[in-house]
């Protein structure tokens, strides 16, 4: 048997982690982290990366459907068979209805690097694909995910992408967590880095209801009421404000907003602020005196400030904390990288006619994004506004298990005229598509890795599984066969000419150094709102309408919203919906990630379902004891919306009186403990952040109880 290791990248998910590989005739057989290179790194579902690619499970023809939508009754076809499919029914529906009845929507599975640099605009928000043809809804799980804490708070605060806040956390003495796990990162490169800082003396605060990996290593857990971090970062800025313990010259000078927002803090007390989230007074008040005198601090925020009533309100205050307290843009702290992403690879012509779906109810979306927000497509759909949507390419997406009310998500479904998915195995999507196309895992294909301030080329692993085609090849292939094919790279030699095609002789040391090039940097640059670093016109201040930084925020004003990072309560919780409570007297929270899991992914590969065969909600032990639940019984979960059965662990690792639901159960191919477990069962349409149209997914009321009990 020819056995034999190299170096590669994992394949499995866009994480990039160098790996070294073994192969024994030409398959996969075994995968080792790299300890040697840079952004080397194995996670728990790397390590299974030969079930993954090999999974029987694989789509590996294009198929077409026979049977009833949802049904699951296809045929084999061939690629030009299928993609001919595709294109005469996209037309069709352009003919019939107009191009903005045709609408696209990327997932998690469609962000590989090329993917994202030539296909999803640079900024990885969606699929360009739909606008040469004409449709302005062109749409993605960012819906749901990312823009609310990456675009829309870090835009509508200081001006940039929260691509460029990097958090300085080699030289930082504070590290604050705040929602955000980064062991489950994907790649785990970052929670690597907070580990060294560790070691290096950082002190650590982790902000989270629950008792996450990250909480459980820090030197100080702070567990807020979910959904109520906007009132504690308000309560913090006003000792921070009150004591005169800011960066009076910083606010001065460079600051919008800041007499309005000192007003307006002073409700949030420390005894109020302890009502609201349940952090004792002297815990916020330390806090505050803290993060002021660090000079040092960093900070890491993520999705869980992203799903309550005022995500992006909250997201906006603990960014304006950050800059108060002097930490933004010195070392040590949160650092601001200068200048445009600068990868996006392609300029697709944007058309002209309506707007997406979503841009009247979310502007702030709309306008920092270009794209729809997909939280509006079950009504474009069922109820034909603003306009009837007919038919929908997914590409790499799970939308009955990632957005709320899946039976309205299939009711639109099934009334689709057309539905094409993109994607490795056959999702409940999937089922209800008309054309399912098989796309590969990135060990099977040639590409790039960008990492921070390093790039490294892709080399292909393995054969394509089956037909199975890189998705990249599969969008240029339906762009050609629409007439616009030469807007995207059209094969391997193609895409890696373009991609260094601005970066002279760097695809020539990229071929000569398999490890990777280091990036030109612009280390050692601080508070560059001073020089002009940050704007395009080269002026001092930031890249904001008043070229402060905005507390108080122009284009939110604008938009009709509070221009200030003011608090919501959530909709559903104790002091909004007290009488709802009495019924459901548990808070919610939802999708937390787990390390043996990808969103809905791999809940198919027994490698990966052994770690845990199935969809479990966390319960505090004196909130079980109240309901006679033990460790491992099944109980239901009820919302006003819908039950849910999961295994209950009984764990102080969860908040009293807040429980947290695995997500990504709802698939048929999924094993058994997880296939009907769909926690967006429990979620809602209509509650969201008024700002992103995020659904409140972290912060709902719900009950718990054995299965079996019934109410
Ligand atoms: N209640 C609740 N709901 C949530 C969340 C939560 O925390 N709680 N989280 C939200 C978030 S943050 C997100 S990102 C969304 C998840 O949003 P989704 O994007 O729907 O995530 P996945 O479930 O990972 O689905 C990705 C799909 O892509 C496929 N895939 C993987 N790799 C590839 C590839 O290379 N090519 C193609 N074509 N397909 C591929 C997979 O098989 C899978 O079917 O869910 C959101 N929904
Ligand atoms: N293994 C694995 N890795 C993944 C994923 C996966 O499914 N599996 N998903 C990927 C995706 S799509 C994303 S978006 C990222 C998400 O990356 P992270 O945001 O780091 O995701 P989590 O690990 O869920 O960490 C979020 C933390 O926020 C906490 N939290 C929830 N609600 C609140 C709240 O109201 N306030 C506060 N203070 N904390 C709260 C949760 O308890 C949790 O510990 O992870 C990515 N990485
Ligand atoms: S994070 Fe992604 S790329 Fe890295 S080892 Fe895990 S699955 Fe592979
Ligand atoms: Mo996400």
């Amino acid at each position: 048997m020819a056995k034999e290791k190299k170096a590669a990248i994992c394949g499995v998910c866009p994480g990039g982690c160098a790996v070294d590989v073994t192969l024994e005739d030409g398959r996969l057989t075994d995968i080792a982290r790299r300890p040697d290179v840079p952004f080397g790194g194995l996670c728990v579902r790397g390590r299974h990366a030969a079930e993954v690619l090999y999974s029987p499970d694989r789509l590996k023809t294009p198929l077409i459907r026979c049977g009833e939508r949802g049904e699951g009754k296809f045929r084999a076809a061939g690629w030009d068979e299928a993609l001919d499919t595709v294109v005469a029914n996209l037309q069709r529906i352009k003919g019939a209805y107009g191009p903005q009845a045709v609408a696209s929507h990327s997932g998690r599975g469609a962000f590989e690097q090329a993917m994202n640099d030539f296909v999803n605009g640079g900024d990885g928000v969606a699929s360009r694909l739909l606008w040469p043809f004409g449709s302005p809804n062109i749409g993605s799980v960012s819906s749901v995910c990312f823009v609310s804490y990456g675009i829309l708070a870090p835009m509508t605060t200081y001006g940039v992408y929260g691509m460029s806040l990097l958090p300085d956390v080699d030289n930082s003495s504070l590290l604050v967590v705040w929602g955000a796990n980064p062991a489950t990162d994907s790649p785990p490169f970052f929670h690597e880095r907070v580990i060294r800082a560790q070691q290096k003396g950082a002190r650590l605060i982790a902000i989270d209801h629950m008792r996450s990996d990250i909480a459980a290593r820090a030197d100080q857990w702070i567990a807020p009421r979910p959904g109520t971090d906007g009132a504690l970062a308000l309560g913090l800025l006003r000792v921070i404000i009150n004591e005169r313990l800011y960066d009076r010259e910083f606010v001065e000078k460079w600051t919008a907003g800041f007499a309005e927002l000192a007003a307006y803090v002073q409700q949030f007390t420390p005894a109020r602020v302890a009502a609201i989230t349940g952090v004792e007074a002297a815990v916020v008040e330390a806090l505050a005196r803290e993060l002021a005198a660090a000079k040092h601090a960093t900070l890491r925020l993520y999705t869980g400030l992203e799903y309550s009533n005022c995500g992006v309100q909250s997201i906006r205050a603990v960014y304006i904390l950050w800059a108060l307290t002097g930490n933004l843009d010195v070392p040590g702290g949160l650092l601001l990288k200068a200048g445009a992403s600068g990868f996006q690879k392609t300029a697709v012509p944007r058309p002209d006619g309506p707007p997406p779906i979503g841009a009247a109810e979310h502007p702030v979306f709309y306008r920092l994004t270009g794209c729809a927000q997909f939280m509006e497509f079950p009504k474009a759909v069922l109820a034909g506004k603003p306009y009837p949507i007919k038919a929908l390419l997914s590409n790499g997406a799970s939308m009955l298990t990632s957005y709320p009310q899946p039976p309205l998500w299939e009711e639109a479904f099934r009334r689709l005229e057309f539905m094409a998915v993109i994607d490795r195995f056959m999702t409940r999507d999937a089922m209800f598509a008309d054309v399912v196309l098989p796309a590969t895992t990135y060990f099977e294909i040639a590409s790039y890795q960008r990492y921070h301030g390093f790039v490294r080329l892709r080399e292909r692993v393995v054969p394509p599984v089956g037909q199975a085609r890189n998705d990249l090849f599969i969008i240029a292939e339906l762009a050609a066969r629409l007439g616009y094919g030469e807007l995207f790279p059209q094969n391997e030699r193609e895409l890696l000419a373009r991609a260094f095609a601005r970066q002279p002789g760097l695809a020539d040391r990229l071929a000569a150094s398999p490890a990777g090039v280091a990036l030109p940097s612009a280390a050692g640059q601080f508070r560059k709102y001073e020089s002009g670093l940050l704007r395009r016109d080269g002026r001092p201040g930031f890249n904001t309408p008043s070229g402060k930084l905005e507390i108080a925020s122009a284009l939110l004003a604008e938009c009709g919203y509070d221009a200030l990072p003011v608090y919501a309560e959530p909709a559903e919780g104790p002091l909004a919906s007290p009488d709802l409570q009495r019924r459901f007297p548990l808070i919610l929270n939802t999708g937390a990630r787990i390390h043996s899991t990808f969103r809905s992914q791999h809940l198919n590969i027994p490698g990966l379902l052994r770690l845990q065969p199935a969809a479990q909600v966390l319960v505090h032990p004196d909130d079980a004891a109240a309901r006679v639940i033990a460790d491992g019984d099944e109980v239901t979960v009820s919302t006003v919306r819908g039950r849910v059965n999961f295994r209950a662990r009984v764990t102080d690792d969860v908040r009293l009186g807040v429980v947290e639901a695995n997500v990504g159960g709802g698939s048929p191919i999924q094993g058994e403990g997880w296939r009907e477990a769909n926690t967006n069962l429990l979620t809602a349409m209509d509650n969201r952040d008024p700002i992103s149209g995020f659904p409140v997914l972290k912060a709902l009321l719900c009950q718990v109880e054995k299965a079996g009990a019934r109410e």
